[in-house]
């Protein structure tokens, strides 16, 4: 590689490469200065936010300086590179994770304290970076923190949104959408409009003979739409290396600027065409495990995935290998179906731009990726229509087509004798539109699959890929259970109990080796310990009452036990079930005295989620949610016994001041639905219990904290079909106390009851599709439970402790090595030692 600077030259530009600083005081100089010009403010005119972008700017000085030496060494030293394709990366906010991974944050706050502020009001001043929906961005975003804290060279590629999910507002007990404009001040991206690539759609393939008599295709016609590329920096835990998460933004193509409007007057039409190539990256879509095949959304996954794979492509050419190597240097992990198109954009780049005859660019292309499913769901499978797609993008329907008859003929050859085969494993489904199925798809053009929890590796080999393992074997198949990042859920999130964990383990080591926790086993009975534990929970509490009051002006008991189910609001997540349950307990607390009711264990049910704007069940569920705590929060003889809050807006940022602050956390999706669930590895990480089904990732936890541990119910996944027939065509009584709640909402205690008709018709009358009739006999002893194991405080935290100390497995650092080792054939590459 050459570099730009001769070398007799070099030597005055190193002089001056910054350094970046290390005492409060440096700190404080470059604060100042930010302030003073790039954000051109003073002494007179600086507010909080002022300050914490003069913060930002700093710490962004210096991420950069190890980003240009981390991109550097990645150049140099030429080895396989992972690229994570996910159309979205729930980030949230970068500042306290930049001050905690290069180890400056108590600096930085001795800086601001001198500088009259108080770092959590800084901290707080930052706009959530929210391009995604729920588990499956965040968990893109934990793989990002791990990626580079452990010296992978990694990329990720998305979609520059300029609208991330909608901000909820709860007006009058229901959800308003509201759009999140969070582009006005970014330090965390830079613009590279010098990187850029046109995408072309639409138009029409022309045959033609090259010199030799052999066709070749050409994709000619339609419109061009340009990709320009922001890089965020992605720093790791207490190393140098910081990874690039490179973000496309669609812009009209230069020379794509129509002159003949302009000339003719037309030129507010001309500006109109401009701002419609914008619309590519514009908004994400809000919807969580469900798939609607909207035109637009179909431009944004071939507009990111052809932007991101000529990049790719780009950077190995740079090393003049021949193509046979290319993935022996190049991993492409794509995060569930959305990237799907890259695999025929890399076949289409192989064959009809390099040359490469099909079965050798089918073979780089079947080595290349690997595929992650995250769910079983049907209405969340991928599908798009052929005649959409024809008129999108005719030269990938072809290629698809081939894809799908080389891999049909294969199969035809294998099973002669099972005709139905065929039909069932095709990638077009001959339905009317014919459909293309995009898990078939990364499927077949992909090495290795894998869930994410090993029920639901199991379940996908067992359903929806059921033929495939006979076509490939079981091999092609794998799990790799999620995981979490320790530095933002646990050090960040809860900084006391990592400085008491720290304490007691010798430094913070665990934050890098999260096995290193077992050791906490040790203090399960050491009084100074618990106490100190217990203090950090209370005062993660407090905290979280704190905000509870400002927000919803209700006041909860930080000695209650805090009940909470926080996550996307989904019918299979079940927050019906839970608010049933709420319901049931308020009732039993109606019917008895004054004086049983002081025995009680006062409990606050704490409610946090978006519903998809056009989810109506789900907006139902959280308008019940809110009558039901209109009703009990202000009823007399109720009072501490019971409250019910629903936090409007549940995004990263609030999930790291509730998660600390939980008791009971509920994770209750009817088994076999939910693929693996991160937030509770969250809450146990933090010392809350939970409650839950035997579904995705609670089944390892139960493995790795003990049965003892965790508060499990309900049906189970194999028996989830049989009860679902029964409902439909068997004899079927719904759970009496389910009754009883039902006759309550009909009986108009929580307002108007038509309001809820669907929600409980959809149990009563309709087949009770998730089972909530089922288990909530089971859910409501359970929570009983609950509470006799509060009223035991030592045993309480007992479980607690040991909870925490054996929640190692479910880091995310476990998750990125299983990850290089299985699938992607990586090796980490440590920052070069400055000489
Ligand atoms: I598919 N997930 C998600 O958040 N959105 C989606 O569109 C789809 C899956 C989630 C699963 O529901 C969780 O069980 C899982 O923990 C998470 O992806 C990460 O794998």
């Amino acid at each position: 590689v050459e570099a730009s600077i001769p070398e007799p030259q070099r030597a005055a530009w190193k002089k001056f490469t910054p350094k970046g600083f290390t005492t409060p005081e440096e700190f404080e100089k470059e604060c100042v200065r930010h302030i003073e010009t790039t954000l051109a403010r003073s002494l007179y005119n600086c507010d909080e936010f002022a300050t914490y972008a003069g913060t930002a700017l700093a710490f962004r000085d210096r991420l950069v300086l190890d980003w240009n030496k981390t991109q550097q060494n990645q150049t140099f030293a030429d080895q396989k590179r992972v690229y994570y394709l996910s159309l979205e990366f729930l980030m949230g906010r970068a500042l306290d994770n930049a001050m905690l991974n290069v180890g400056m944050k108590d600096v930085a706050a001795k800086g601001l304290s001198e500088l009259g502020f108080r770092m959590e009001d800084i901290v707080s001043q930052e706009h959530d970076a929210a391009l995604g929906n729920g588990g499956l961005g965040r968990l893109a975003a934990c793989f990002l923190d791990s990626l580079a804290s452990l010296n992978y060279p990694a990329w990720g590629y998305g979609l520059r949104y300029r609208y991330g999910i909608f901000k909820q507002e709860i007006v009058d007990g229901y959800q308003v959408e509201v759009p999140d404009y969070w582009l006005d001040f970014n330090p965390w991206e830079f613009a590279r409009h010098d990187i850029t690539v046109d995408i072309q759609f639409y138009g029409h393939v022309s045959k033609y003979q090259d010199d030799n008599g052999t066709s070749i295709s050409v994709w000619e016609g339609g419109e061009i739409v340009q990709a320009v590329a922001y890089d965020v920096p992605v720093p790791g835990y207490q190393t140098e290396n910081t990874n690039n998460l490179r973000l496309w933004a669609s812009k009209a193509a230069s020379g794509e600027f129509d002159f003949q409007k302009f000339n003719s007057g037309e030129y507010e039409s001309s500006v109109a065409d401009q701002q419609r190539a914008e619309t590519i990256s514009a908004v994400l879509y809000p919807n969580d495990n469900l798939e609607r095949g909207k035109e637009l959304r179909l431009k944004q996954q071939y507009f990111w995935c052809a932007a991101s794979l000529y990049d790719i492509v780009r950077r190995f050419k740079k090393t003049k290998r021949s193509w046979k190597d290319f993935p022996t240097q190049v991993a492409i992990q794509l995060n569930d179906t959305h990237p799907t198109l890259a695999i025929p954009e890399l076949q289409r780049i192989l064959v009809d731009q390099e040359g490469l005859d099909w079965e050798e660019a089918w073979s780089i292309v079947s080595k290349t990726f690997g595929y992650t499913n995250h769910t079983v769901l049907p209405e969340a499978l991928e599908k798009w229509s052929v005649p959409l797609f024809q008129h999108l993008l005719p030269r990938h329907l072809q290629i698809i087509y081939d894809i799908n008859l080389n891999f049909l003929h294969y199969v035809e050859r294998t099973f002669p004798k099972d005709r139905d085969m065929l039909s069932r494993v095709s990638i077009i489904e001959e339905s009317n539109p014919k459909m293309i199925r995009m898990a078939f798809l990364a499927l077949i053009g992909s090495h290795k699959v894998n869930g994410v929890a090993e029920l639901h590796s199991d379940l996908i080999k067992t359903t929806i890929f059921k033929d495939f393992v006979k076509v490939f074997g079981p091999d092609k198949f794998t799990n790799v259970t999620n995981g979490i990042t320790p530095r933002r859920w646990l050090h960040q999130a809860n900084p006391r109990l990592s400085e008491l964990i720290a304490s007691k383990l010798g430094g913070h080591e665990f934050l890098k080796d999260l096995t290193l926790l077992h050791k906490l086993e040790n203090y399960v009975d050491d009084k100074e310990f618990r106490k100190e534990f217990q203090e950090i929970k209370y005062a993660n509490k407090v905290r979280l009452a704190k905000h509870i009051k400002e927000a919803n002006g209700v006041s909860v008991n930080p000695s209650a036990l805090f009940d909470v189910q926080v996550k996307r609001i989904h019918e299979y997540k079940r927050q019906q079930l839970n608010i049933f349950g709420v319901i049931h307990r308020y009732l039993a607390i109606k019917a008895m005295s004054p004086e049983e009711r002081k025995k009680l264990v006062p409990r606050v049910s704490i409610f946090g989620g978006k519903a998809a704007p056009g989810y109506w069940m789900a907006k139902t569920v959280i308008h019940l949610i809110n009558q039901v705590g209109k009703v009990v929060n202000n009823d007399k003889d109720v009072g501490d016994a019971l409250k019910v809050i629903f936090l409007e807006d549940y995004n990263v940022s609030k999930a790291e001041i509730i998660t600390p602050a939980s008791d009971i956390s509920e994770h209750i999706s009817t088994a076999g639905t939910e693929a693996s669930g991160t937030s509770n590895m969250k809450f146990c990480l933090n010392g809350g219990l939970i409650i839950g089904t035997c579904d995705g990732a609670n089944i390892e936890i139960t493995r790795e904290i003990g049965e003892n541990n965790i508060f499990l119910f309900g049906n189970l996944a194999e028996d989830v079909e049989d009860l679902r027939h029964s409902h439909l065509y068997g004899t079927y009584t719904l759970d009496s106390s389910l009754q009883a709640v039902f006759d309550a909402i009909s009986d108009g205690m929580f307002g108007d009851a038509s309001h809820f008709s669907a929600l409980v018709n959809g149990i009563v009358e309709h087949g009770d599709y998730y089972l909530v009739s089922d288990d909530f006999a089971s859910y409501c002893k359970t929570q009983d439970l609950i509470d006799e194991a509060y009223k035991n405080q030592e045993e309480w935290w007992t479980k607690c402790i040991t909870t925490v100390a054996r929640m190692g497995f479910f880091s995310s650092d476990r998750c990125i090595d299983e990850y290089a080792e299985m699938i992607w054939n990586v090796e980490p590459l440590p920052p070069k030692q400055e000489q």
